[in-house]
Order: C-alpha cells, then structure tokens, then sequence
C-alpha cells in the first residue's frame, strides 16, 4: 500500500445518469415533447458533466472583483467577472434554460421541460442559475403588469436563445433595514424630468443592500412613490437599466461586493440609487403583491436548484462509494453505507416528485389550463415546496460531505463548497420561518387549507393507505385537530411543523401518483 492513491469521485453525462429524471419525464411528458427534449437534455447533461465543470472551475477559482476607479481616479464602479462566469451566461442562452419556458410550445408541459434544463444546467453552473431565476421571474412580472412597449423592450431579450442579445434580470428588494420584512423600504421615487431611452417615469433614490448578479441589464425594484404610505402598503414595482447607451451606471454607484459563506463566484452588490431612472410597472402601488409574481418563480427555481444540488452530491457520493476502499471492501458492500445512502435517496426522490408537480402546475397556471383548486395549491405550496426542498437539500449535502470523511472537509477536493452553497437555498427568496408565515397566508387568503386536505383525501397515497403517507397524515390530522381550537398565536408557532408536514404528504402523494 506504499503507493497507494485514492481516486476521487467522477461524473459522467447527467442526463443518462439519472434514471428517476428520465423515469418521471418519459412518463408525463407527451410525445411530440419527449421527442424534442430527451435529445436535448442528453446534450445538455454530456455539458453538465464535462466542458460546464471546467468553466465552474474556473468562475469559483476566479470571484468577481469590484474596481471602483479607474487608473485616473474617475468612478467607474466596474465588476469583473471570470471567463468561466461569462460561458456560463452563453451556455444558459444557447440552451434556452429561460426561453423555453416562454416559447411554450408544449403549453404547460413546457415548463416541465425547462425545469429539467434547469436541474441538469443549475449545479455545474457555479449558481448562474440565481440570474437566471431572477431573469424568469422578470419576464414574468412584465407579462403580467409591463406595458405593451416594456413588453416589447424588454422580454424579447430576457427571453433570447442568442447569446449576444440575452439579457439577464437583477431583483432588489433588500435594504438595510430587512431583508425579509421589506415595509421599511427607504428608496423613494421622485418624478422623472429628462429624457429616457424607455421611457422612465421616476428617479429613485436609496440603497439596495444585498442585489446578487450585478452585472445584469436590468433589474426590478420596490420604491415609494412621493406621497406614498408608509409601510409595505406604499410601495410600487419599478423597471430599471443599468446602464446606459454608453455602457455607464445609471446612476448607481456600487459600494462593494458582499463576502459571502458561499456562491462565491457570484457577484452580490451593495449599492444606491442616486437618481436612477426608472419606469413604475402598473400602476402605483401593490408593489408587494407584483413582486410576489417574481418571487413565486424565484422560490420554484430555488427549489429546483436546490434539488439539482442534491443530485450532484449524491452523485458524487455514489462514485466514491464504488471506488473507495475501507475495512476491507468497498463503501457500497457496507451494509450501514448502503442504508445511508438509501435513506438520502428517498428524500431526494421526495423532493424531486414534489418539485415537479409544482413546476407542472406553474406551466399550466402560465397557459391558462389550471383550475381554481390547482391554482390555490399552487400559491399554498409554492412557499412549502422551496422550504422543504432548501432544507433537504442542506441536510443531503451534510451527509455527503460526511461521507467523504476527512476528504469531504478539505477544500481542493471542491467538496466543502457542496455544503456552503447548499446552505444559501434555506435563506434566499425566504427563510424556512418566513415561508412557514406565507403558507399560513395563503390558509388565510385563499381559503386553502379544506382544498389542501381535499386533494390529500382524494390522492392515490390516501386510497391506497400507502404506509409512509398514512403515518405523516396521522400527525397533520391531530396537528391540525389542535391548532383549530387554539389562537392565531398557536398557528404561528406551529406554522413550521406544518409546513414540513406538508411538505412530506404532498411528495408522498407524488411518488405514488407516478410510481416513482
Ligand atoms: C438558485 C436560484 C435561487 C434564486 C436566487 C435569487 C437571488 C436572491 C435575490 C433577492 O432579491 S433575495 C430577496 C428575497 N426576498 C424575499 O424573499 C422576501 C421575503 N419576505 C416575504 O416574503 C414576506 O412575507 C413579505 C415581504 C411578502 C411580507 O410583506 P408584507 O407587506 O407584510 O406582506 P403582505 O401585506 O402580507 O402582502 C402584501 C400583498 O402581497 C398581499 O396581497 P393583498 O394586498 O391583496 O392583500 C399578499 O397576499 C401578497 N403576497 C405576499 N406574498 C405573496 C403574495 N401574493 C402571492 N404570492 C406570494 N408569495
């Protein structure tokens, strides 16, 4: 054993690898669909697992770096990226990860299709898949409230297959004073005097405290009007472009780029808004209530990342445990190996019935084909499913890590990085606790939760007193017995048991209504 080597854990084309992503699509997807996507996602998985793997290499090797000034003390607020950042940008366009979801020509089965892009494209592209989220919910948002010249302006690019015309979108929320609680928003909006290339409607004023992918062209922001309420009330959804025809800030002067635990290869700025203009989207106010459409794409894709993620330390872990060694026989000839290894396996396969059906409902909510009860667990199950998928997914990227032993802690194996960008996924787009509060919203606005517990009563899992299901219902029905004798107190302090047994029903309900 003197000269004896490990070998690492390898990958090959994720497409092919990957037997419950071909299972689920060659099941739901119709033909005319599978006949195009299955090629495509087999191209995409062979990039997944080779070309894509060095530019991640190279984009987290190489973090963004802010240069203020140039060589002649002039303000320049430049953010540099690596090569390996800007393919992946290219990679994304080419593979329409965001077009084809807006082609929709597979009506709703397109978002299926783009989802599975997404998971295959997400964990090789050192998280460009943020950007990408945020340039979805964009289009979305513009779809629904933008003017027919935004529309026009605007979507064309967000959505483009060219590289050289593909634009991606930034969503700024988050100011100094919440994250989450977003009613102190301070940045105002004055009425705009000057000329505009798109018909800029406001000058705003403030400071975004964390804005991930400040590189993008555009961004979509809250800002109050003067006049306006105070509160979350007095906000409104404004549209922005960074810079201007000669490739200058608009305005916007950055202040650094954030060091973060993790995504580190993507660049999150803080930055103000000094007199940038912008065009408010429909109308004054609602400002929450329109973002709302960004974020419940936002919260599908974290989802759908957040399980890709998962899939690639499993991946990982399964190569290693055929190449590796210890106490005799190889770590997959170990019983309790196996075990855990399983035990992980039937939680990403949770997660990822789950995430799909959710993505399906969201395709069939965007072409009109969904119906009210589907549309209301659409908007109750958005916040569960990316807070269950967030927190699987670290727990899965725990465990693998652990399974690598001392490898697994050591940072040019690239395994510890697994374990930092996984944690991201339970605090982006909502914490578990603030999207335990938006599913009790919806069980308040929508009148969801009897829809909810009637869409458990009619699943196969219920007819079929399917074991895993049945013992998870049993604690939701006594929970839920208790919380409605009790105060609204109660219901928020329960809000996350909740939603974690939700989170367990509605993916037992998935994997035996296909038979995963
Ligand atoms: C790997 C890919 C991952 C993606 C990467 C993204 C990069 C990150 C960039 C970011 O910007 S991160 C910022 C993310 N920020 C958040 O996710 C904010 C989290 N906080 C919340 O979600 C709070 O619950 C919320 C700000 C919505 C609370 O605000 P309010 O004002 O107390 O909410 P309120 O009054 O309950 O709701 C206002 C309206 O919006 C209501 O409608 P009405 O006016 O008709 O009553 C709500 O029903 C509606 N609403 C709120 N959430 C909604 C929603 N409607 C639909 N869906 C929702 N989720």
């Amino acid at each position: 054993m003197k000269n004896f080597y490990q070998d690492g854990p390898s990958l090959t084309n994720t497409f092919q690898s990957d037997v419950l992503l071909q299972k689920f699509l060659k099941k739901i997807l119709p033909a005319d669909c599978q006949k195009q996507a299955l090629p495509h996602l087999d191209r995409l998985g062979q990039r997944a697992a080779t070309e894509m793997l060095t530019f991640a290499e190279d984009a987290e090797s190489h973090p963004p770096v802010h240069v203020p000034f140039d060589p002649w003390g002039r303000r320049i607020d430049e953010i540099r990226v690596s090569a390996g950042w800007k393919a992946m940008e290219k990679i994304a366009a080419e593979e329409g990860i965001v077009a084809t979801a807006y082609e929709r020509k597979y009506g709703s089965y397109s978002r299926v299709y783009q989802m599975a892009l997404l998971y295959l494209y997400s964990p090789s592209s050192a998280i460009f898949s943020c950007p990408l989220a945020m340039t979805d919910g964009a289009a979305r948002a513009l779809e629904l409230y933008g003017t027919p010249e935004m529309k026009t302006r605007a979507i064309p690019h967000l959505t483009s297959r060219d590289p050289k015309t593909f634009w991606t979108a930034g969503q700024w929320m988050t100011e100094r004073t919440g994250g989450s609680d977003v009613s102190g928003t301070s940045t105002d909006a004055h009425p705009f005097t000057g000329d505009s290339e798109f018909g800029a409607t406001h000058s705003l004023h403030g400071t975004k405290w964390f804005t991930s992918a400040t590189t993008s062209q555009m961004a979509l922001t809250l800002a109050r009007p003067d006049g306006a309420a105070a509160g979350s009330k007095g906000l409104s959804l404004f549209y922005l472009e960074l810079r201007n025809d000669q490739e200058q800030l608009n305005h916007i002067q950055i202040h650094r780029l954030k060091d973060k635990l993790g995504t580190k290869a993507l660049p999150t700025a803080e930055l103000s808004l000094q007199g940038t203009p912008a065009r408010m989207i429909g109308g004054e106010g609602d400002g929450i209530k329109k973002i709302a459409s960004v974020l419940n794409i936002t919260r599908i894709y974290n989802s759908i990342c957040a399980i890709g993620h998962a899939r690639r330390a499993l991946d990982l872990a399964q190569s290693y445990s055929r190449k590796r060694k210890a106490f005799g026989k190889l770590l997959i000839d170990h019983p309790l190996h196996q075990e855990t290894l399983r035990w992980l396996e039937d939680d990403f396969r949770r997660c990822f019935a789950f995430s799909f059906h959710i993505a399906h409902l969201l395709g069939k909510d965007e072409v009109g084909e969904i119906n009210a009860k589907e549309r209301t667990l659409l908007r109750t199950l958005t916040p569960v499913l990316k807070l269950y998928t967030a927190k699987k997914a670290l727990a899965i990227s725990s465990e693998v890590v652990e399974m690598f032993g001392g490898a697994g802690y050591v940072e040019d194996t690239g395994l510890p990085r697994l374990l930092r960008d996984a944690q991201v996924f339970t605090i982006w787009e909502g914490t578990t606790n603030v999207l335990s509060l938006d599913m009790l919203r919806a069980f308040e606005k929508e009148q969801s939760l009897p829809v909810l517990i009637e869409f458990f009563k009619t699943s196969k899992a219920f007819k079929t007193s399917a074991p895993a299901f049945i013992s998870k219902w049993n604690e939701f029905e006594t929970l839920i017995g208790s919380l409605q004798k009790s105060t609204p107190d109660e219901w928020e302090r329960h809000a996350r048991q909740l939603a974690l047994l939700t989170g367990d029903l509605v993916s037992e309900c998935m994997i035996v209504e296909h038979e995963l």
